[in-house]
């Protein structure tokens, strides 16, 4: 006579095995993540001024401030914060094309791409005139 047991042996040694192997797949470990290192993130140096971009306002028929230091690579926002409008005309060093006259709120973007000492004025009210300081 024949025993059972003896066939349902293999069977669960071979389950066995599977499971096993399967579990011993599944604990592989995963490619380790790279380590969260501080040198990625970049740290402005301390010497520097925070300022990225830099608002000259025009009010009471003059530029405030009327002589503003900047860097190259930095913009001037001129805003009227005036009545009469205004305008941001060239007059000596690094050249940019004039602004379109400024009615009241309105405002202008000065890129500055070259260093050296800009002198600008309105052509609407010539008295009015500002320097720009670029470094
Ligand atoms: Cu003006």
């Amino acid at each position: 006579m024949k025993h059972p047991a003896a066939v349902a042996l293999p069977i669960l040694a071979a389950a066995a095995l599977a499971g096993c192997g399967s579990s011993s797949k599944t604990a592989s470990t995963p490619p380790a993540a790279p380590p969260a290192g501080p040198s990625s993130s970049s740290t402005p140096a301390a010497s520097a001024p925070a300022t990225g971009g830099l608002t000259v306002t025009m009010q009471n028929l003059a530029y405030a401030p009327s002589t503003i230091n900047a860097k190259v690579g930095q913009t001037i926002t001129f805003v009227n914060r005036d009545t009469p409008p205004h305008n941001v005309t060239h007059v000596s060093g690094p050249s940019f094309t004039a602004s379109p006259t400024l009615s009241t709120g309105a405002s202008f973007k000065l890129k500055l791409t070259k260093a050296g000492t800009i002198s600008y004025f309105c052509s609407i009210h010539p008295f009015m005139k500002g320097t720009i300081v670029v470094a």
